[in-house]
C-alpha cells in the first residue's frame, strides 16, 4: 500500500488501512482459521515458539498486505459504492488480523527472546494506525468509516457563486496564484464545506480507534502513535517540543517578515500587524507550506530570475517527463531505473471520467517490484517537488525489500518522508542549468531570494507539521470533546503558525476534515520530523560528495558516493532503532535541528535586518 498508512508493514505512503482476503476461497479460509488456532494457544510461551508465531505471521502477512493493497488500490482508482464497500471489506480483514497479531506478540512481553524477535514482536504490537476493538461487528463499522471519511474527502468539490463545479485540484490553483483576497476566501471557505458531515464519522471513529488502542494496552490511540519512534512516548512529544524550541526563532523572523509584506500587499486593515495572517492569504489551502506567494514577498534585487513552472512549460515537460526527470536523479547516484511495471501501472493525471483519491502517494503493492504512484501531476514546480518526494517513497521501498518482511518499512516514519525531499534539495540552479531547464546559474548576490523561496516552503511548514497530530493527541485522549474540535484546531493553529480563520467559522464547522490526512487516517509528526531529518540528510550527503559550496547551492547530482551511502541507510529498513540508521548516514543518533537552521543561516540575517522596528509576534 502507499505509505501515508496504516499497515503493519507500510508499503505506501497513502491512506488508512486495508486488507484483504477478498476472493479467498473456503479452504483458504479454513486453512487460516487452524494456523490462528495454533497460534493462539502455544503450549509454551518460549524463544522457540515466538519464533514459530513470527514466521506464520510473517507469511500470513504477505498475502494479507496483497490483497489489501490490491482493494485499496482499486478504491483509490475508481471511487464508487461497490469498491468502496469492497474496500471496506479488506480493510477490515486487513485490522483484525493486526489486532490478532499483536495481541498474541503482546503475550510474549515477559519472554526472553532474542533482540531481533523482540523487535518483530514490538513492531507487530504497533503497526496498526487505526487499531480495532475485538468485536466484529465494531471492526466493520470502523473499516467503513474510513472509506466513507476518505470518500467525503476525495470526491469533495466546491460549485462557486455562478455556479461553476471545482475540484480541489482547481481551487489548489486559485489558491497558489490570485492575489484577490476575495477570490481566495471564496475559495477558502467554498473547499471547508465538504467537512462537517464528516465530523460524527470522525467522532465514532476515534472512539472505535481509542477502543482497539485500550485493547492493545495503550491508554489511548495518541499514545499508542507516540509508541512508535524506539523511544518511551512522553519522550517523543518532549522531543518534538524540542525541535520546534530550536526552529522557532527562525519561523518567528519569517512569519514576521511575509506579515509585514502581505499588509503592504492587501492593507493593514485585512492583514492587521499584531495579529496572526489571515490563513487564505498564504498560497497554500492550509498554509501550510508558503511557496506560492513568493512573488509577493520577494526580496528587492534578490531574485534568482527564473521560475521552474515557466521553465517546466517553456521546455515542454508533460507529467510524464517530469516523473522521468525526478527518476533521473535517482539513477544518477547510482539507484537502478523505475521497473517498466511503474510506467505502466501508475496514475500520472486526473482521470476525467471517474472519481480518484488525488493527493499523492506512493505504492509498494507487492513488497518486490510492483512500486508505483498515484498522483493527479499539475505542471509546476511545486509538484515537481512532489514528484521528487513520492519517488522517495518508491526507492526506499525497493532498497530495504530484501529485509524480513517485519522489517521492510523506513527506520522511523519520517525517514519516509524525509528521503524524497532530500534529493529535492539538490533541485537547485547548478542543477537545473545541467538539465537544460535554465541558461545561466543566478550569481550569489541572488541567494537571499533563493533562500526565502525555499523558507517559505519548508521553514513555514514546520509548525503545521506539529499543530496537526498535536489536535489529534487531544482529541484522542479526550482533552479536546467534541463541541471543541473546531475551536481546538483554531487554537493551535494561532499558537503554533500565528495563523487564524479569516472569517468566523459556523457552528458545524470540522476544518480539521478539510485536510486530508485527518479523514484519512495518517498520522502527520512524520511530515514534521521530515523536515528536520532532509536538512540534516543532505548536509550528510553534501559533505560525503565532496561538495565545496554552500549548503543550499549543493547539488548532489550524479554523485555515486552520495548514493551509495543513502542506499546504506535505505537498505536497513527497519531492522535497527531509527537511532542506527540516522547515525550511519549524519553520524549521530539524535535529530537536529541546526542543520536547518545553518541552511537558512544567512536569510535569518537578512530576515533580523529587516524587521528591526517590526512590531513582530502574534
Ligand atoms: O502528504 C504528503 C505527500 C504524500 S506522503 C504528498 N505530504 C504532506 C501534505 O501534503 O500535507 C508531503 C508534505 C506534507
Ligand atoms: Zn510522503
Amino acid at each position: 500500500m502507499k505509505n501515508i498508512t496504516k499497515t503493519f508493514k507500510f508499503t505506501a505512503i497513502a491512506i488508512v488501512v486495508a486488507t484483504a482476503l477478498v476472493g479467498c476461497t473456503q479452504d483458504k479460509k479454513n486453512s487460516d482459521e487452524a494456523t490462528q488456532a495454533k497460534q493462539i494457544a502455544p503450549k509454551t510461551l518460549t524463544s522457540k515458539n515466538a519464533q514459530i508465531f513470527l514466521d506464520e505471521v510473517a507469511t500470513e502477512k504477505v498475502q494479507l498486505s496483497l490483497d489489501s493493497n490490491r482493494a485499496e488500490w482499486i478504491y483509490n482508482n475508481f471511487i464508487t459504492e461497490d469498491t468502496a464497500s469492497l474496500y471496506a471489506e479488506a480493510s477490515q480483514k486487513f485490522t483484525e488480523a493486526g489486532v490478532r497479531f499483536a495481541m498474541h506478540a503482546a503475550k510474549f512481553d515477559k519472554v526472553d527472546v532474542n533482540s531481533t524477535q523482540r523487535r518483530q514482536l514490538n513492531i507487530l504490537k504497533q503497526s496498526l494506525v487505526l487499531p480495532a476493538p475485538q468485536d466484529p461487528a465494531k471492526s466493520a463499522e470502523l473499516a467503513q468509516i474510513g472509506a466513507e471519511l476518505g470518500s467525503i474527502y476525495s470526491k469533495g468539490s466546491y460549485t462557486t457563486k455562478e455556479g461553476k463545479k471545482l475540484s480541489l485540484g482547481d481551487m489548489t490553483s486559485t489558491m497558489a496564484t490570485s492575489r484577490d483576497y476575495d477570490e481566495l476566501l471564496e475559495m477558502w471557505s467554498g473547499w471547508r464545506e465538504i467537512s462537517p458531515s464528516m465530523k460524527p464519522l470522525y467522532i465514532r471513529q476515534a472512539e472505535l480507534a481509542n477502543e482497539g488502542a485500550n485493547g492493545l494496552g495503550y491508554k489511548d490511540l495518541g499514545a499508542m502513535w507516540r509508541s512508535n519512534y524506539d523511544m518511551p512516548a512522553d519522550d517523543f512529544a518532549k522531543e518534538l517540543d524540542r525541535l520546534w524550541g530550536q526552529v522557532k526563532p527562525l519561523y518567528d523572523d519569517l512569519h514576521c517578515y511575509v506579515r509585514s509584506e502581505l499588509g503592504k500587499k492587501y492593507g493593514e486593515d485585512k492583514v492587521p500587524q499584531d495579529k496572526p495572517i489571515p490563513a487564505h492569504l498564504l498560497g497554500n489551502m492550509w498554509a501550510q507550506s508558503w511557496g506560492n506567494i513568493y512573488d509577493v514577498v520577494a526580496p528587492d534585487n534578490a531574485d534568482p530570475g527564473y521560475d521552474v513552472t515557466k521553465q517546466l512549460a517553456a521546455h515542454d515537460y508533460d507529467e510524464i517527463k517530469m516523473v522521468k526527470g525526478a527518476e533521473k536523479f535517482f539513477t544518477s547516484l547510482g539507484f537502478d531505473a523505475l521497473p517498466e511495471t511503474f510506467w505502466t501501472r501508475s496514475l500520472f493525471t486526473k482521470p476525467a471520467d471517474r472519481d480518484v483519491v488525488c493527493h499523492a502517494s506512493a505504492w509498494d503493492l507487492d513488497d518486490k517490484d510492483d512500486i508505483r504512484i498515484k498522483m493527479c501531476i499539475q505542471k509546476t514546480g511545486e509538484e515537481f517537488s512532489v514528484i521528487h518526494h513520492e519517488l522517495g517513497h518508491n526507492f526506499y521501498q525497493r532498497a530495504y525489500k530484501e529485509q524480513p518482511v517485519y522489517f521492510q518499512n523506513s527506520a522511523n516514519d519520517g525517514f519516509h518522508e524525509a528521503i524524497g525531499d532530500t534529493i529535492a534539495l539538490s533541485v537547485t540552479p547548478k542543477y537545473l542549468k545541467e538539465i537544460g531547464l535554465i541558461d545561466t546559474i543566478p550569481d550569489e548576490s541572488k541567494d537571499i531570494g533563493l533562500l526565502m523561496k525555499m523558507a517559505l516552503d519548508k521553514v513555514a511548514f514546520i509548525p503545521f507539521g506539529l499543530l496537526v497530530d498535536q489536535w489529534r493527541w487531544k482529541v484522542y485522549s479526550g482533552e479536546v470533546t467534541h463541541e471543541n474540535y473546531n475551536t481546538a484546531w483554531w487554537e493551535l493553529r494561532e499558537k503554533y503558525q500565528g495563523v487564524a480563520a479569516p472569517i468566523d467559522r459556523d457552528a458545524d464547522a470540522f476544518d480539521p476534515g478539510a485536510k486530508y490526512h485527518v479523514p484519512g487516517g495518517v498520522p502527520y509528526s512524520r511530515y514534521f520530523l521530515a523536515h528536520i531529518q532532509q536538512f540534516e540528510f543532505h548536509r550528510a550527503l553534501c559533505e560525503i560528495s565532496g561538495n565545496t559550496d554552500p549548503i543550499h547551492r549543493c547539488s548532489i547530482y550524479n554523485n555515486k558516493d552520495a548514493g551509495k551511502a543513502l542506499n546504506t541507510m535505505l537498505e536497513m529498513g527497519s531492522s535497527q532503532p531509527w537511532q542506527q540508521a540516522y547515525k550511519v548516514l549524519t553520524g549521530n543518533e539524535q535529530m537536529d535541528a541546526t542543520a536547518i537552521l545553518d541552511y537558512f543561516a544567512p536569510l535569518h540575517t537578512w530576515l533580523k535586518d529587516k524587521n528591526q522596528g517590526k512590531q513582530c509576534g502574534f
